[in-house]
């Protein structure tokens, strides 16, 4: 038995249910994917049938395959809202692989003519491309890698050697289904796929842009990273073992560009999932309005001692601070999808983020931000024709975060692939101003005319930052 499962309880496994047929492949299996994408689709084939089973893959570590396979890839889902928790059993996962242990085996079964689609979680880093011109970062060591090597290490390697078999077979290609917050994210896996086709087989790259199809998505659900604590929260409500529940809020949104190959896919739209022509506003109102608050009060709120985003918004000074980001900053730069009113998601946003339920750590949003902050800060800092204190300091807090030592002195643990270089460049200037000058400088995550545009601001709000501490600097930015 695993340390740390409860004791004297029997463990989850499989129940004897029919087992649908393998048609989507997942890359890089994680929490999230289990709360959101795997339960839609469990959901379509209970409504609608169809053989939309999931083979899954971790790219990296076997941790996920460990806990899941002695329970048959069954796994508790527990809904964690202000009013109490609910549990379902998800059983959709049919076989997960654990991709370095075996590139060809993952390989093979993307190549199954039974597989349609591949759906991904991998992050925004994951993509190996190069978010200021969206093409693929061919000196990223996993793409040089995979140029050559038919083993592959990345995701966008994978998508291209699975269809490189499917062609060679004479087999349709599959949809590239991403779920991953970027911004016309089906454009992103695309061009990132033909760039690495293109440098192996120009005739490949040709067969996938005129065939494949990659359509975009809006996803969303509030999924922190399970905690072990929640292993005893999970067998109380359940009276099972389960060594790696997934826990949810009770809010989920999938918005989806209804373009796959051969129109072969599961009954997303009798679940509930969006399937439009054009995802583009949904993308940029949950881009810009959830996750770029969730970053600016992952940050500062992290700098203020707070562990949780419902701790820090159930602090009125960040819940004001959020509502101004949204009503002054981030609303008037965007267009409503149809149907949508800004003002109510806002306010439905401020209760999912004060849910006590979810403990959502200001430590785990705050991961990656250097892949994060164009898209979620940086676009709506570009678009706005009126000045914005809130983002600007919002951004200092980034910079302030990345430094990597918090108010108290204490070092934080700067989880990001620039960490090294955030750290250096921090460290290499002396006053307040000379580190955001050094900062902004980063190519890779500030356009130069964003850096030049918030300048002046992020300075000021930096200095404020550094000597008032964040509580003080969002309570002047508030005007208290
Ligand atoms: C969060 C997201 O970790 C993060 O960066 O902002 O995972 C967020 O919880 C989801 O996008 C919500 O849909």
């Amino acid at each position: 038995m695993e340390a740390g499962l409860p004791v004297d309880l029997p463990r989850l496994t499989r129940s004897d249910a029919p087992r649908p047929g393998v048609g989507i492949v997942h890359l890089g299996l994680g929490a999230f994917f289990r709360s959101h994408g795997a339960i839609y689709i469990a959901e379509a084939m209970a409504k609608s049938g169809g053989n939309w089973g999931i083979l899954a893959a971790s790219l990296k570590n076997p941790g996920t395959r460990d806990a899941l396979k002695p329970q048959g890839y069954a796994y508790t889902a527990l809904e964690a809202g202000p009013d109490g928790d609910t549990a379902q059993v998800v059983e959709v996962i049919e076989d997960l692989l654990v991709a370095p242990e075996d590139p060809q085996a993952l390989i093979a079964a993307m190549a199954q003519p039974s597989v349609r689609i591949v759906t991904l979680t991998v992050t925004e880093k994951g993509y190996c491309h190069n978010p200021a011109t969206g093409t693929l970062n061919m000196g990223h060591p996993d793409i040089a890698h995979d140029l050559t090597d038919p083993q592959p290490r990345s995701a966008p390697g994978f998508l291209v050697r699975a269809l490189q078999a499917r062609h060679a077979a004479g087999l349709r290609p599959f949809t590239v289904l991403t779920c991953d917050n970027l911004p016309h994210n089906g454009a992103v896996v695309r061009q990132a796929v033909l760039d690495l086709a293109q440098a192996i087989d120009p005739a490949l790259a040709r067969w996938i842009e005129t065939e494949g199809r990659f359509p975009s998505t809006m996803v969303d659900r509030i999924v922190p990273a399970t905690e072990p604590a929640d292993l005893d929260r999970v067998a109380a409500l359940t009276g099972r073992q389960d060594a790696a529940p997934v826990i949810h809020e009770p809010f989920r949104q999938w918005v989806i560009e209804d373009n796959f190959v051969d129109a072969q896919r599961p009954d997303f739209g009798a679940v509930g999932v969006e399937l439009v022509r054009d995802v583009a506003p949904f993308e940029l109102m949950k881009l810009r309005m959830l996750n770029g608050t969730h970053s600016s009060l992952a940050y500062l709120g992290y700098l203020a001692g707070h562990e949780t985003i419902s701790d820090t918004t159930t602090d009125p000074t960040f819940a004001e601070f959020a509502q101004m980001l949204w009503t002054r900053e981030i609303i008037p730069t965007l267009r409503a999808p149809e149907g949508t009113d800004l003002g109510n998601y806002a306010a439905a946003l401020l209760a999912r983020y004060q849910n006590p339920a979810i403990r959502h750590l200001t430590w785990q949003i705050a991961m990656d931000g250097s892949q994060k902050l164009p898209q979620r800060l940086l676009g709506t800092l570009d678009d706005a024709t009126t000045p914005c204190p809130g983002l600007c300091l919002a951004v200092a807090g980034w910079m302030r975060y990345v430094g990597g030592v918090d108010e108290a002195g204490t070092p934080i643990d700067v989880r990001d692939p620039l960490a090294a270089q955030l750290k250096r460049l921090s460290d290499g200037a002396t006053t307040p101003a000379d580190k955001v000058a050094a900062l902004l400088n980063l190519r890779d995550v500030f356009s130069a005319g964003v850096a030049d545009q918030i300048k002046v601001p992020v300075t000021v709000a930096f200095e404020t930052l550094t000597a008032k501490g964040a509580r003080a600097a969002v309570q002047e930015a508030l005007g208290q």
